[in-house]
């Protein structure tokens, strides 16, 4: 039964487009039609309403989806429709329609029960993308509706498969069932008193757990209104008027250097910060020109959120709180011996619960290597817990994933992407510490007659922009122990 809130004609809104929940779920409905048998979807996730009408009509349809970065580069677009082996595309209509072959005749216009037997052949057969992937386009048109209730499909089936980033390699599909989205989304909507009286604002991309899980998904489940205002913009945040609101710690720094716009967030209810650490400084700069302590929590693609300060309690600077309803959490040293719960001793976090992935697809070496021998997720993260239960990120085991404006990034697949340049002998990527991003995407390179921003060009022309590096040197040697590996925290030490 909808009620009044569901009615509203603003209760999601998409940069300048805004929908009642019953409209939502008719256009996601003509989607689900079409997509009718089909195990999983790829979609090209701009932050617009298209987007997330597919996404709704993705899961109305129980097809797991597959969302596509829009700025990923010609080869990581690649890997991931190849890897996912996604059957089709989703693609808005106007879109859809410069596929390489027509599909302008199909379904616009018309009647539920005109599109009635057959249509999900004529929805693959529709024409193909137009990016050389050959995949069969399914177009996502606002002026189609349908009135099909399609069963809830249990919670067991994949509804995400999220491509994230290892230390090496290309990244790996995380897969995301719905019952581990909805367990998430529940302990959250209860950590953070998060009802249908809220108004969300954020400005994520919709490619992540951050921007797509909580930032869409979420006001869905939890019954509250959405405004994603498109780019993360402190203007546009302050415009908003929201009780709740999101960012990356990136965004929040960018907030706390406006101080008009951080005022007028005094009014809302929650302010959340996650995706990488929330700097000390930010925290206390946003206190006093907000009067909000924020609310910090911490996870991962492949085990959602799983720690966080609650809206009914304290919020520590540098802290990011108390497992979620249902997460078990524990540090262990290097030999996987478990360490105290005593606020000073650090170890690996491990974490287990119903909101875990179901692994990652294709890649059994990678689920094994993930997990300890008893089970647990293995976080890579270094962390303290106290005797209070409140957890601290103190770091990354591994110099190798870098954190930068809350984008997470595989040292070694930016170093592959360099080293294909024939000019290049060697590359070292690293994080260095940045005040805007927390991190910046910093290759240290071996190379004859090539400039940095050459390279920079030629990284662009493989992988999503905020993959290249930020800043390229070129050096003479890269330093090496005696076995020949490349000490990286040398370079970080500089
Ligand atoms: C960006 N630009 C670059 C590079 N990166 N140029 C050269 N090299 C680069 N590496 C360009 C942009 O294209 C843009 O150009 C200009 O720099 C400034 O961009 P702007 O958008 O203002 O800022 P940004 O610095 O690119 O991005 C900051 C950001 C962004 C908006 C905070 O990093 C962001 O959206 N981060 C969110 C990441 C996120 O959602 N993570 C969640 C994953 P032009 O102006 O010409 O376009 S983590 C997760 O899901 C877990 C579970 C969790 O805990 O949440
Ligand atoms: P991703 O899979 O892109 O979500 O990245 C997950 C990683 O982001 C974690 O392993 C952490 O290193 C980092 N991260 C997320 N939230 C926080 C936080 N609140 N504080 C510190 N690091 C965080």
């Amino acid at each position: 039964m909808s009620s009044s809130m569901d009615e509203r004609p603003d209760r999601i809104r998409i940069g300048d487009r805004s929908v009642s929940l019953p409209r939502l779920r008719e256009w996601a409905a003509a989607v689900a039609d079409d997509l009718h048998g089909m195990d999983r979807v790829a979609i090209e996730t701009t932050p617009t309403m298209e987007t997330v009408v597919g996404v709704v009509g993705a899961l109305l349809a129980g097809t797991a989806v597959v969302p596509v970065p829009p700025d990923a580069g010609p080869r990581e677009r690649e890997h991931i429709l190849r890897d996912s082996a996604a059957r089709a595309l989703l693609v808005p209509a106007g879109e859809a329609r410069g596929a390489s072959r027509s599909d302008q005749a199909r379904g616009a216009g018309r009647s539920d029960q005109a599109r009635g037997a057959g249509r999900s052949d004529q929805a693959r057969g529709a024409g193909t993308a137009a990016d050389g992937s050959g995949l069969p386009v399914v177009p996502v048109d606002l002026r189609r509706t349908s009135a099909t209730r399609h069963p809830e499909p249990g919670p067991e089936r994949t509804a995400l498969i999220l491509y994230t980033s290892g230390t090496t390699g290309a990244p790996k599909g995380a897969l995301l069932s719905r019952g581990a989205i909805a367990t998430c989304l529940d302990g959250l909507a209860e950590a953070w008193r998060w009802t249908p009286d809220d108004l969300l604002v954020h400005g994520l991309p919709l490619f992540h757990v951050h921007g797509l899980v909580l930032g869409v998904l979420g006001p869905l489940r939890v019954g509250s209104r959405l405004h994603h205002v498109g780019r993360p913009q402190p203007e546009r945040y302050a415009a908003a008027g929201g009780t709740l609101y999101f960012g990356v710690p990136t965004i929040w720094s960018r907030i706390a250097a406006t101080p008009a716009a951080a005022r007028a967030l005094r009014s809302a209810r929650l302010l959340v910060s996650g995706s990488a650490a929330l700097p000390t400084a930010v925290f206390d700069g946003l206190a006093a020109l907000t009067g909000h302590r924020m609310v910090e929590r911490y996870g991962m693609t492949e085990t959602l959120i799983t720690v966080s300060a609650r809206a009914d309690g304290p919020r520590r600077p540098g802290a990011v709180g108390l497992a979620l309803p249902g997460v078990r959490t524990r540090i262990v040293d290097e030999q996987g011996r478990d360490l105290p719960a005593d606020g000073a001793a650090m170890g690996e976090l491990l974490v287990a619960g119903p909101t875990l992935f179901d692994g990652y697809l294709n890649r059994p070496d990678a689920d094994a290597a993930s997990r300890s021998a008893d089970g647990w997720f293995r976080t890579g993260d270094v962390a303290t817990i106290g005797p209070d239960g409140w957890h601290r990120i103190v770091g990354r085991a591994s110099t190798d994933l870098i954190k930068s404006g809350g984008y997470r990034i595989g040292a070694g697949e930016v170093e592959e992407a360099l080293l294909a340049h024939p000019a290049v002998r060697e590359a070292a990527v690293v994080g260095l510490p940045h005040p805007d991003l927390g991190q910046q995407v910093t290759a240290f390179v071996v190379a004859d007659g090539v400039t940095g921003a050459e390279l920079v060009d030629f990284v662009a022309r493989q992988l999503s922009v905020h993959k290249r590096p930020r800043a390229v040197r070129l050096v003479d040697a890269l330093p090496r122990n005696a076995l020949g590996k490349v000490q990286k925290k040398r370079l970080v030490e500089g």
